[in-house]
């Protein structure tokens, strides 16, 4: 088998990431823009990333933060590195890392970049490495979509539409 060259992988991520996007554009509140933020196709188009079960937890009204998960699939020969992630939904986001000591408690750390391995997945989950969304701009609604903007280095940018889910 062949390695699949850039542009493969371009229009390859193009496939799969748009339709989910279009699909779920219908659960946005029209008050709700994203402000100028390019067409998910020209960020995604970047990184051979994609996304499953991308969910922003419900909190109770008055919560000032929450955090985010997802399953992020690398169809790439090189390991991404996540630098960050932006929302407009909160003032401001961060990657954090869970780590699990000898005793079995549990630890969690902002850090600056997590990687989704070559050919690999990375799972953001209540259990372990997430993302946390401080400074929550407004009160989010179970079934809404919260866009979250992925970085991955200069240029390199995933928009990811999140569902917001109960726990
Ligand atoms: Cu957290």
């Amino acid at each position: 088998m062949s390695t699949p060259t850039p542009l493969f992988v371009a229009l390859a991520l193009a496939a799969v990431v748009i339709p989910a996007a279009a699909d779920r554009a219908g659960h946005h509140l029209t008050g709700h823009a994203v402000q100028g933020a390019p067409a998910p196709a020209a960020l995604g188009a970047a990184l051979p990333l994609t996304v499953q079960g991308a969910t922003v937890v419900a909190v109770p009204p008055g919560a000032t933060e929450t955090s985010a998960f997802m399953t992020l699939r690398n169809a790439g020969n090189s390991p991404v590195t996540l630098t960050g992630v932006q929302t407009p939904a909160a003032g401001h986001a961060m990657l954090m890392h869970t780590r699990r000591d000898a005793q079995g408690r549990t630890g969690m750390s902002a850090v600056k970049t997590l990687t989704v391995p070559a050919r690999g997945t990375l799972r953001l989950s209540a259990a372990g490495d997430h993302l946390m969304l401080m400074d929550l701009t407004r009160p989010l609604k179970v079934g809404e979509t919260v866009r979250l903007t992925l970085s991955a280095g200069p240029g390199r940018r995933l928009n990811v539409d999140a569902v917001v889910r109960k726990p």
